[in-house]
């Protein structure tokens, strides 16, 4: 019984082949990502500048905490112990372990500070509007997606600037793959997956720029927002 709980549980997991960030280079620093195979077979984890996440199944619902850095029904994101450096200006590289072909879609790239005063390591935004978009792609010219087309045609890593009058401060990057099934396309939410990966970075400079509008996540999606209700047409914006 126990031999065929493990053998059917296998299965499934290389059948949702899913992925995480491996490996993330802030400027010319390399830190390695949250690995939840093997971080979470640890106890406690590794410490990483990444926030843990369960494992590498999608996130489904729009409306869960989990939709802002990962999560489960029994795990829900925490801070993470570590803070990686980089400067405005510089860019960062989040290499994303082999993404499946079959599941297309935007990639977008989210910044939010930590309140004066308060550290990263303690923070959890929870529904608070703090976030801002520094970076979205979806499909280009070529009907290539951002994800897996683009993002598989740069070895997996994808790239994206600190803005370069970012005020210094620490922020969570988060960097977000949207997945409809190839054989889904055409649908609306629900049945997009959302993967998001936050890392915590200490951002350098003299930049004095903090946007005006900003965001909650989970609320920054609805089931009627373009980016879920249309995704097969969606298009990258300016
Ligand atoms: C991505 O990270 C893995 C694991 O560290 C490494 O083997 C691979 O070379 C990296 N890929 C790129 C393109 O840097
Ligand atoms: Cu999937």
């Amino acid at each position: 019984m126990l031999k065929l709980i493990t053998f059917v549980s296998l299965l499934v997991s290389q059948v949702a082949a899913h992925g995480w960030v491996q490996e993330i280079t802030l400027g010319s620093k390399v830190y390695t990502g949250f690995l939840p195979n093997t971080d979470n077979a640890q106890n406690p984890p590794p410490a990483r500048i990444f926030r843990r996440i369960p494992d590498f199944n999608p996130i489904t619902d729009l409306t869960r905490i989990d939709l802002q850095c990962g999560g489960s029904p029994t795990y829900q994101t925490a801070p993470a112990p570590l803070v990686g450096q980089i400067a405005a200006q510089e860019t960062a590289k989040l290499n994303w372990t082999a993404w499946p072909a079959n599941h297309k879609g935007p990639v977008l790239t989210y910044l939010a500070k930590a309140p004066e005063g308060v550290d990263i390591t303690q923070w959890l935004p929870g529904t608070d509007a703090v976030w801002f978009k520094i970076d979205e792609v979806g499909k280009d010219e070529n009907g290539r997606w951002a994800a897996s087309d683009l993002l598989t045609a740069a070895s997996g890593v994808w790239s994206v600037k600190i803005p370069e009058n970012l005020a210094p401060g620490q922020y969570i990057l988060r960097n977000e793959m949207l997945a409809s099934l190839t054989r889904f396309l055409a649908t609306a939410y629900p049945g997009i997956q959302f993967f998001p990966s936050c890392a915590q970075i200490e951002v350098t400079g003299t930049g004095t720029g903090i946007p005006s509008e900003l965001v909650s996540i989970p609320g920054v999606y609805t089931p009627e927002s373009p980016v879920t209700s249309k995704i097969s047409k969606w298009r990258q914006e300016g």
